[in-house]
């Protein structure tokens, strides 16, 4: 057999891996009776409201049940629920925060990346194609003090637009790391600049996005996950300004306080972006 290349990528594989992760991390809290009742009544009385107000016909009916059980057949529920459902439960989680704006985590994390320093090149191939980015920046808590020690789980996609494990061809934990800020909570990570995102177009989610018209794209980003000893974790992600789509995500997760001002290095050999991250008591 040939070497799979990440463009040989399918929904299929990518649902099928991001579906494993999502069940590897278990504990899927125990919810009470009451609320299941009243969360599960709504829902399906939001969707007995919408059939009524638009009439839906049988042929309609018969098309979401084949839909939905095309999502799970190629494991696209993660994909389905973080893009288009996810952006309000962030928004809801995360109200009364003092600190940083969180975004969505999405589908495509994995725990455990190689550990490095404040001063650190995230995992990437020899000839990794991409503008080269130095993205750097300061922990602090929400009085100001800094966070000496603090994490910065990094993980983005490459300059294709694919994510390590969830595309064949790439290495296990390219572009992707575990980051240990010095004694000021700074950081100082070398990585290269993702591309935007394509929801699979050969897999259910693809499906909708066509057949309903509308566009498959997320803005580039770098996913992180902030945290410190006696705060709050902060799942967010940053954008880069001017970029395709970040006024126009399909995930609607894109912030005003996401989005970094890149500028061109003093070397010119790519761009630095700084960011700072406030992080809320625990
Ligand atoms: C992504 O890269 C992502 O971040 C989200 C939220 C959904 C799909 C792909
Ligand atoms: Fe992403």
């Amino acid at each position: 057999m040939t070497q799979l290349s990440e463009y040989d990528a399918t929904a299929a594989a990518s649902g099928a891996a991001a579906t494993k992760r999502f069940q590897d991390k278990g504990g899927a809290a125990s919810t009470s009776t009451e609320r299941v009742d009243m969360l599960a009544t709504e829902v399906v009385e939001a969707v007995h409201d919408v059939i009524r107000r638009h009439k839906v016909t049988y042929e309609e009916y018969d098309a979401l049940k084949a839909w939905l059980i095309q999502v799970g057949a190629d494991g696209e529920w993660p994909l389905f629920l973080d893009v288009w459902i996810e952006h309000v439960v962030e928004e809801v989680a995360n109200e009364n925060r003092e600190g940083s704006k969180g975004s969505i985590e999405g589908p495509y994390y994995v725990p455990g990346a190689p550990e490095l320093p404040a001063d650190a090149t995230l995992p990437m191939r020899d000839d990794e194609q991409g503008t080269p980015l130095l993205f750097q920046g300061q922990v602090t808590d929400v009085s100001g003090a800094e966070l000496p020690g603090a994490t910065i789980e990094i993980w983005h996609a490459d300059d294709h637009g694919f994510y390590s494990q969830y595309a064949p061809g790439l290495p296990e934990w390219n572009l992707r790391g575990a980051v240990t800020a010095d004694e000021h909570g700074r950081f100082r990570i070398t990585t290269i600049q993702p591309a935007p995102y394509e929801i699979p177009k050969d897999g259910a989610c693809g499906k909708l996005i066509s057949a309903a018209g509308w566009h498959a794209w997320r803005p580039a980003h770098l996913h992180v996950k902030v945290s410190a000893p006696g705060h709050q974790l902060i799942t967010a992600q940053l954008y880069f300004r001017g970029g395709d789509y970040v006024d126009n995500d399909i995930a609607q997760a894109v912030k005003p306080e996401l989005i970094l001002d890149p500028v061109a290095s003093a070397d010119g050999g790519g761009n630095v972006a700084t960011h700072d991250f406030v992080l809320d008591p625990s």
